[in-house]
Parts: C-alpha cells; sequence; structure tokens
C-alpha cells in the first residue's frame, strides 16, 4: 500500500514525542555566538537520553534573519550561520542512526523579500513575469500611493503596522502579514505552488521524515482581499479574518499531499501551524480520509491568558477556562482527526513561568506537573528545548535585552502612543518570545555551556542551577521526569488511544481525568494540584489502593479515598478492568 495513504492502521507518530530545536539558540561549536548544526551533532546523544522520537529543526536556511529565519531567501540551502548541506547530511545521518526522525520547517506563506523570487517580481514591475508570484495591489481608489490610509485593504500585520508596504518604483503596495521583509506569496498562482511542491520533495529526497508548516492555514487568500476585522497585534482573534482558512485552503493542502506526501514510500509527519483554527476545520484537515495533514497546532489554548489588547495584554488565567479549552479539542478530535499537544514553543513565554511557578521552592515540581497534564491527554505532544529542565522565563532589564522582532516593533510602536516604557516592558518580560529563545543551559559554566565566545542573546543567569549536566545528575531532576513520561507514551497504549474524560471541570485548583483504553481494559488517572496550596480531592470511585504509575512527589503511597495534593502535585494512576 502507498504510504500517507492509510486511514487505517496507526501512524508511527501516535506514539511519538517530538523534540523542537532552535537553532540558533540550542549549542554553538564555532564560538560565533550563534546555534549550528554542529551543535546539534553534538548534544544527539542527550536527545536520545531523553528518548524523544522526533526533532523539529526551527528554519535553518539561508536567511537575512529578520524574523530569526522565518524569512527565507533560499528554500535549498543552509545558512552559513549554521553550516553547509554536508553539516546537514551529516546530521540526518545521525539523527537516523539514533532511531530519531528529523522534520523540516517549511515557510511558504511568505518568503524573505531577499529572495530572488520576490526581488524579481518587485524589480520586473507591474508587467514583469514574476509579478503574479507575490500579491501586489494598486493603492485605495482615490487615495495617493504611499498617503496615510492608501493601504488596499484594512488589514494589520502579525508585527504592527499594516499588512502593506508601498513600493515606489511602481507606485504599488505587496501584502506582507508578517514583517515588511516577509512579503507573501501568491499561492493563487499555479507556479508557486508547483515551486514549493519541488522544493519539498528535493528535501524528501535528501531524506528528511517530515514538515512542520508555518501558518499555513493563511495560504489562501480571497482575491478580492476584503477589509476585515484589523487583527489585533500578535493576537489570535475568533477566525473571521477572511486570511484563516481561506476559500481554497484545503484544495491548497490536498494538492500538496497529493504532489508531495502520498506516493512517498516511508511515512511522513506533517503539522499545520494553524493560527485561529477551531476544532471544525482541525477535524477536516486532519481526518486521515482527506489526505491532508496529518495534526495541527491550534492557537486556543495559549490565547486564553491574554486580554484585548492580544499578546502583550497579558491576564491571568482561568484554569475552568483551560480545562473547557483543552476539553473540547480533546473531544472534537476523538473520532476523527488528530490533536498536537504542546505548553511551549520559540514563539511563547516559558510554560514554566507562564502556567506554573518559577519560584525556587515550585520550579522543579510544577515543570513536572504540567509535563504530567500535557503528555497525558490524547495528541502528540511537543516539548521545546529547555522545557525539559524547566527552563523560565529570563530577567530582561532594559529594552537592548531584547532580539526579537515582534517584540521590538511592538515597544517602538507603544512609545511613539505616549505609553509608559516601564509598563510595556512589563508585559514584554512577561510574553516576549525572546523567553523562549535565550539560549539552552547546558551546564552551570559561563554562557551556560552553549557557545565560549558572546551569545547572540544572553543566557539567563540561572542556568548556574538550572542546567542539562546537573539535572542529568539527578533522578529527581525535571530532566528524569521527562524521561519517565517519554517512556510512558512508549509503553501504555492508553496514553495514545484511550479515551478521554474531564473530572472535577469546575475545580479551580484540580486538574483531573482519565483515559480509558477498551481494548485492553487499561485505565489512567490523573489528578493535578495547579496551585501552590494543599488541596484535598475526592478520589472517583473504584480508584483508592491503585498503583501510582508516576508521580512527582517523593512519598507515592495508595491512594486514599480522599487524596490531599500538596502544592503542584501531578500523579498517574493505573488499574485494569479484570
Ligand atoms: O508564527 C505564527 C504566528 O501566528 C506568530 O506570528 C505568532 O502570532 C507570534 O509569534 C505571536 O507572538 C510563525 C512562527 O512560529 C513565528 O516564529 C514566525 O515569526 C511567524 O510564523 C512568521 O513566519
Amino acid at each position: 500500500m502507498p504510504q500517507n495513504d492509510s486511514s487505517a492502521a496507526p501512524a508511527w507518530w501516535q506514539n511519538a514525542v517530538v523534540y523542537q530545536i532552535y537553532p540558533r539558540s540550542f549549542a554553538d561549536s564555532d564560538a560565533d555566538g550563534i546555534g549550528d548544526l554542529q551543535g546539534i551533532i553534538e548534544h544527539l546523544d542527550y536527545l536520545a537520553e531523553l528518548g524523544v522520537d522526533v526533532l523539529w529543526l526551527s528554519p535553518v536556511y539561508p536567511s537575512p534573519h529578520a524574523d530569526n529565519g522565518y524569512d527565507i531567501s533560499d528554500y535549498q540551502d543552509i545558512d552559513p550561520l549554521f553550516g553547509t548541506l554536508d553539516d546537514f547530511d551529516r546530521l540526518l545521518a545521525a539523527v537516523h542512526g539514533r532511531g530519531m526522525k528529523l522534520v523540516m520547517d517549511l515557510v511558504v506563506n511568505h518568503t524573505s523579500d531577499e529572495h530572488p523570487w520576490f526581488t524579481a517580481s518587485r524589480d520586473g514591475g507591474p508587467a514583469g513575469p514574476m509579478r503574479d508570484w507575490y500579491i501586489w495591489r494598486p493603492p485605495r481608489p482615490g487615495k495617493e500611493p504611499g498617503a496615510p490610509g492608501a493601504e488596499p485593504n484594512n488589514w494589520g500585520s502579525f508585527f504592527s503596522g499594516p499588512a502593506w508596504t508601498h513600493d515606489e518604483a511602481s507606485g504599488e503596495y505587496y501584502l506582507h502579514l508578517f514583517a515588511r521583509k516577509q512579503p507573501d506569496l501568491n499561492w493563487e498562482n499555479p507556479e508557486v505552488r508547483q515551486a514549493v511542491y519541488a522544493m519539498m520533495r528535493w528535501w524528501l529526497e535528501r531524506g528528511v521524515d517530515g514538515f512542520r508548516m508555518d501558518v499555513v492555514n493563511l495560504l489562501s487568500k480571497d482575491p478580492a482581499l476584503p477589509d476585515g476585522p484589523v487583527p489585533d497585534h500578535g493576537s489570535y482573534g475568533d477566525g473571521s479574518a477572511s486570511y484563516v482558512c481561506g476559500p481554497r485552503i484545503h484544495e491548497f493542502l490536498a494538492e500538496m499531499h497529493r504532489e508531495v506526501l502520498a506516493g512517498h514510500p516511508r511515512r511522513l509527519l506533517t503539522v499545520g501551524e494553524m493560527p485561529d483554527v477551531t476544532i471544525d476545520e482541525a477535524r477536516r484537515f486532519t481526518d486521515p480520509a482527506n489526505r491532508e495533514l496529518d495534526m495541527v497546532f491550534q492557537f486556543e489554548h495559549v490565547s486564553l491568558d491574554l486580554g484585548p489588547g492580544g499578546k502583550f495584554d497579558p491576564r491571568p488565567l482561568r484554569l475552568t477556562d483551560l480545562k473547557v479549552s483543552l476539553g473540547r479539542w480533546q473531544e472534537g478530535l476523538a473520532e476523527t482527526g488528530w490533536n498536537s499537544l504542546y505548553w511551549n514553543n520559540h514563539d511563547h513565554a516559558r510554560a514554566v513561568s507562564r502556567f506554573g511557578d518559577d519560584s525556587p521552592e515550585h520550579r522543579v515540581r510544577s515543570a513536572a506537573l504540567l509535563a504530567t497534564v500535557l503528555h497525558l491527554h490524547r495528541g502528540t505532544p511537543y516539548i521545546y528545548q529547555g522545557e525539559e529542565l524547566g527552563m523560565a522565563n529570563a530577567p530582561f532589564a532594559t529594552i537592548d535585552d531584547f532580539r526579537d522582532i515582534e517584540s521590538l516593533n511592538h515597544y517602538r510602536e507603544q512609545i511613539a502612543a505616549g505609553a509608559d516604557p516601564e509598563q510595556v516592558l512589563a508585559a514584554l518580560r512577561a510574553r516576549s518570545r525572546d523567553n523562549a529563545r535565550t539560549p539552552m543551559q547546558w551546564d552551570a559554566s559561563a554562557h551556560g555551556g552553549f557557545t565560549t565566545g558572546t551569545p547572540w542573546i544572553a543566557v539567563n543567569p540561572d542556568h548556574r542551577t538550572v542546567n542539562a549536566k546537573a539535572q542529568r545528575a539527578d533522578l529527581d531532576s525535571v530532566f528524569h521526569y521527562y524521561r519517565r513520561l517519554i517512556s510512558l507514551r512508549h509503553t501504555e497504549p492508553a496514553l495514545t488511544h484511550g479515551d478521554f474524560r474531564m473530572l472535577h471541570p469546575d475545580d479551580e485548583r484540580i486538574y483531573a481525568f482519565t483515559r480509558h483504553h477498551a481494548a485492553d481494559g487499561t485505565e489512567l488517572l490523573v489528578l493535578a494540584n495547579i496551585s501552590g496550596e494543599s488541596v484535598q480531592v475526592a478520589v472517583p470511585d473504584g480508584w483508592a489502593g491503585t498503583e501510582t504509575l508516576l508521580a512527582n512527589v517523593a512519598a507515592v503511597e495508595p491512594l486514599p479515598a480522599r487524596h490531599t495534593l500538596q502544592p503542584w502535585e501531578a500523579r498517574v494512576h493505573r488499574r485494569t478492568a479484570s
């Protein structure tokens, strides 16, 4: 049977755990202060020890790095900052040699404005042969090109300001949903689509095992480009923006599947990053019968603690909202489709600081709790580098400590509008993407063992206590807890296949649920206390005295009928129908 076409048998990635590497911040082998492919190669044994199955590499392609590589100027090479194609082949072989797989980041909603496709499109003018590879429009009728409000429509960029930039030479505007250095490709043009598919096939021939597809639900725009709700800067709206899951999106992804993935001899992994995707759409994208994608990254659960101002308007999270949201997603993809599970990636503040408690007293336990809750859900769990160490947000002092274009644009825009710099900084400290991008903390030495040069962004000073070397030597560490969780996913079919049922939905502090695997009669119970106080919980019928599979507290006694969970305690129990 051709691979990637089966809708029946479980796919290998259903009991896999994926680890995301942000190469720039992972390990620097040549002392230029920026991580590289050789650095990754040198730490593959660490990843094998952790036990993950798949590595997802954030972009390593040539790029001007306006958005740290999410602005690609050549899809079929490696940026010299990171190494060469030979280094890449060595990395891939070394990953495969350890029984792991490698998934590439595919960023094809936009290119860099320095990609030859874009320079040809721009420099050829309105009648040029490449013009239609990007989305060019004249100014609004009656407006002078470049005048305020002359943009072709009212869309805002995710990174502040309008989603259009004026090209003086032609008087037209090009669309960029992200930075002005990230012009959107025109997916209406079949030549664009074929060029992307050819590039994907080239990477598959090189041996990669799949793709993580950047903002892939934004590819299809209504060619009329109608005005819509201006997206709040960096926030996730209600999905009504007309470029979210636009008119031809399913057609495009089905075509990509047919042209690139369907005939491939290996079973690959595809995951689509999808801001504002709804459950119904996610089910359609991941229904194996539709042959589009294996799974999606949805954004609902990472949007619940944002105020109306979006990303940099942090609000306390209500646990009941989180349970409603994650519970709905479990239910919505229970029969058809597949979930991805994540708290963290390179675009978010650190999970232990955002959802847990990064104080010295609770950091280890709350990091392990978050891992337990996430990894026991149904879906494929993703670990973002350093999450397995409980790495926390960084103590950024001034705006000069930040590097991210989204944070810097936001700061500039707010200050220009008269905001109080201290307040803007406080929001950036809580939510900037740079929190996720401080270098990996390998040991207690200078710069955390990340580089012997000067790191491109400062290493978190807590690396003296929070680092991989110390945690590998400590069986009670977050690292070893992750190892146990990952191995549980490999050995316990109920984690992969069991039905999900939320318990105590109205409790403000307890996150509890069961996973029931009818095929082998196994049931798992998760009890977690998302608070810094002890909380007594009513143990559901039939669970008293059951076997403890895993817990983040030392004393693992048989479960009593009423159990007092310690602050940030999480435990997993198991029973089998006799
Ligand atoms: O992110 C998509 C996305 O929705 C982000 O813009 C998100 O809104 C932002 O990071 C919130 O802080 C993807 C990549 O993961 C991100 O790193 C890129 O900057 C972006 O696409 C553009 O390629």
